[in-house]
């Protein structure tokens, strides 16, 4: 039997790839029978379904005291397109926020040198007060770190009181590239991979759900990309607090990576094929259009994915480095596109329940 069946058999039986099978997908697995077993597996897993969610992101300052070297939205302070938005500004450039059906606040930033923690705070005690009902997941690991340093505070507290004023999950990024070397050519100032680690095991423990992701297309090598998927599987198997895989495209424009144009779409297909492979104890993985593109994300859909990500509303962060994008998409484009893979568009809230079912039967 060839590796590829070998493979094929393993998943096929439920046993666990190793990280030499993961390289040899990456390296010599044919390109389309690749893509069918991970569609395969996804179908196992999640049948037709392609989940997709109303939100709307906010990013409230991108001014930042790191400076990420594949970064092209943070600023220093006082720097010609810095901003920093008070949360009156916040409040009121989202206050339609029913109206457009929206379900979910992703609310990501730089680390201000000089906000106090009370800052986030408030913002989500304003948020929750006028949107009851609008879920609120919110700060990379990487911030709920800044916090406790900001605060005096430790990463318990830190949640405790985000959790008390409205944080129900986390998104995933400041992931990166866990690896140490790879992480110190890239973002030496960040926090490290296994500080990364080490606060989403205890988000979990504190019953916040959280994303997780990968920056990919830079510096760093396929072995890199497999150890990190390695270590996100291996504290998946502890906590199970995860929710969903979330590749990140690297773009270089305005950035200090210098690097002839973007990553390859057939290198993005096959990620997302052996990320839904070897992530075995992961329920989802998201094909991020705003960094895909929105044509390379729909042909995810038959390579295993099952989640689009959503509306965002005006995304901020992948704009500033080239994205072509569009800033946002219409719920009726989502659907579509969807349904033009030959798929089953289903609404979903942040924790990937089904909401209001047969509404747009
Ligand atoms: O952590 C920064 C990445 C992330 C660039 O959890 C870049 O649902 C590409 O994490 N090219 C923030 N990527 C975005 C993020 C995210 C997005 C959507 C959904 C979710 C989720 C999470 O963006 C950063 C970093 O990894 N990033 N610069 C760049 N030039
Ligand atoms: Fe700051 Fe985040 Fe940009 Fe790094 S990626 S410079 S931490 S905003």
């Amino acid at each position: 039997m060839n590796k590829f069946k070998q493979i094929a058999e393993k998943k096929r039986v439920g046993e666990r790839l190793t990280a030499a099978d993961a390289l040899f997908l990456y390296e010599e697995g044919d390109f389309f029978a690749l893509g069918k077993l991970a569609a395969e597996i996804n179908r196992k897993l999640n049948g037709d379904t392609v989940f997709y969610n109303i939100n709307r992101h906010i990013n409230p300052t991108n001014i930042c005291v790191n400076q990420c070297r594949f970064c092209a939205y943070s600023k220093l302070k006082g720097e010609e397109g810095a901003y920093e938005q008070c949360i009156d500004d916040i409040l009121s450039e989202v206050k339609e926020a029913e109206t457009l059906g929206i379900r979910e606040f992703h609310i990501v930033g730089g680390l201000h040198p000089d906000w106090p923690f009370a800052y986030y705070l408030e913002l989500l005690q304003g948020l929750k007060k006028e949107h009851p009902d609008i879920v609120i997941k919110a700060f990379t690991a990487v911030e709920i770190d800044y916090f406790a340093k900001i605060s005096g505070l430790d990463i318990p507290a830190v949640f405790k009181s985000l959790q008390a004023a409205g944080l129900q999950a986390m998104p995933g990024g400041g992931a990166e590239i866990l690896d140490t070397t790879v992480r110190n050519q890239i973002c030496p100032e960040k926090i490290s991979g296994s500080r990364w680690l080490k606060i989403m095991e205890m988000a979990h423990q504190a019953a916040i759900p959280t994303n997780a992701t990968m920056l990919y297309g830079h510096i760093e090598s396929y072995a890199d990309r497999i150890d990190h998927m390695e270590k996100l599987r291996t504290l998946q198997d502890k906590t199970g607090g995860f929710q969903v895989f979330i590749p990140l495209a690297f773009h270089a424009t305005n950035t200090d990576i210098r690097k002839k144009g973007e990553t390859s779409g057939i290198d993005d297909l096959k990620t997302l094929a052996i990320a839904r492979l070897y992530l075995d104890n992961f329920q989802h993985i998201k094909a991020y259009w705003v960094m895909l593109g929105e044509k390379i994300a729909q042909l995810a859909l038959i390579f295993g994915v099952n989640d689009l990500d959503g509306t965002v509303v005006k995304e901020r962060i992948t704009h500033a480095a080239g994205a072509k994008s569009a800033t946002g998409l219409s719920e009726d484009y989502i659907r579509n596109a969807i349904i033009k893979a030959g798929r089953k568009p289903v609404e979903r809230d942040t924790f990937y329940n089904p909401v209001e079912e047969g509404l747009h039967d």
